[in-house]
């Protein structure tokens, strides 16, 4: 049992990790860093990755498997560059990965790729999901069966460029009083590869019941969601970028609204923060990432696990991200 965080792979960089249980494995859907070569600036530009690699454990404290490149962007007939954070879901034995990258006008938008295993490889539809745009897709199977698909990220990763609810090439940010611009969320459609219906918001609410505004950076959505059920309650989970925490909040239901509740994460080494929570044999964990592997660069990242640990109330304790290995 991992007490302390663990880099799960120090061979190639990876980051944003996002893992799912299947066939009784754990199964690791992560970025791939690499360097580029491309300055830093606001919208990311030096998170130039190309491909995906699939991992897998059988033991949150054993070996990784590298079961290799799962989805190259030289096989995605419309994208261009940037294969951000990806995620895969599963329907009667096949498998879907969801990978945001920029098309030929460097509009991110969202892809789907199939297999009929975890690891891949995968094979990409020749054309974005009708209607997607933002990045950091991630999939919720509710124990009903429905899929839903969250997704977004401000600044680099566009959303902001959809206030009106079409794309406008505007990167400017709501005022800080007004509501903060919301993750989304869609069922998927019952052959996996397109939205079901329109995506909507997904609001975090204060204690008062009143949206989160722009101003309030330390609990507002900037990227990274996330959402898994714990004892019949649904935890969306995210990351709030330029103040580096993961945050959580909670709701009765996929869709929300959802109460903001605390601290998932302290910020860890690097500039980017983001996760995935899952439970495999009855324990629960945070699959994270940070930057110290690479001496602190932002764009060359290293996956992590550890504990994650509820309170009777249901809350979750608040994680320390530069606990020492
Ligand atoms: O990996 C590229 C981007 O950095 C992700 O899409 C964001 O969530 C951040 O981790």
């Amino acid at each position: 049992m991992p007490k302390k965080p663990r880099h799960l792979i120090k061979t190639i960089y990876t980051a944003d990790p996002r893992a799912h249980v299947y066939n009784g494995k754990i199964y690791i859907f992560p970025s791939h860093d690499i360097d580029a070569g491309i300055p830093e600036d606001d919208t990311g530009s030096h998170f130039d990755m190309r491909d995906y690699h699939v991992y897998s454990m059988e033991d949150p404290e054993g070996d990784v498997i590298d079961h290799g490149v799962a989805l190259d962007i030289k096989d995605v007939p419309w994208a261009r560059r940037q294969m951000w954070s990806n995620d895969v879901a599963c329907k009667n034995g096949t498998y879907y990965m969801y990978f945001p990258a920029k098309d030929q006008n460097d509009i991110f938008r969202i892809g789907v790729a199939v297999s009929d295993k975890p690891e891949g490889p995968y094979k990409a539809r020749p054309e974005p999901m009708k209607g997607s745009f933002s990045i950091d897709p991630s999939t919720f199977q509710d124990d009903d069966g429905t899929h839903y698909i969250y997704f977004g990220g401000i600044w680099g990763g566009q959303l902001q460029r959809y206030k009106t609810g079409k794309y406008e090439p505007d990167d400017a940010l709501r005022k800080p009083t007004e509501p903060a611009i919301c993750a989304k969320v869609a069922r998927l459609s019952g052959d996996m590869l397109e939205f079901a219906e329109p995506p909507r918001d997904v609001v975090i609410l204060d204690a008062y019941g009143t949206p989160l505004k722009t101003q309030d950076e330390n609990r507002r959505f900037f990227e990274a969601p996330w959402m898994h059920k714990y004892n019949g309650k649904y935890y969306f989970s995210y990351s709030t970028g330029n103040t580096h925490l993961l945050c959580y909040a909670v709701g009765d239901n996929p869709y929300g609204p959802f109460t903001y509740q605390g601290v998932v994460m302290t910020p860890v080494v690097g500039w980017t923060t983001h996760h995935s929570i899952v439970e495999y044999k009855g324990k629960w964990y945070l699959f994270h990432h940070d930057s110290k592997v690479s001496g602190g660069k932002t764009w060359l990242r290293s996956m992590k696990i550890i504990d994650l640990n509820y309170r009777s109330d249901g809350s979750i304790e608040t994680i320390d991200g530069n606990a020492d290995e």
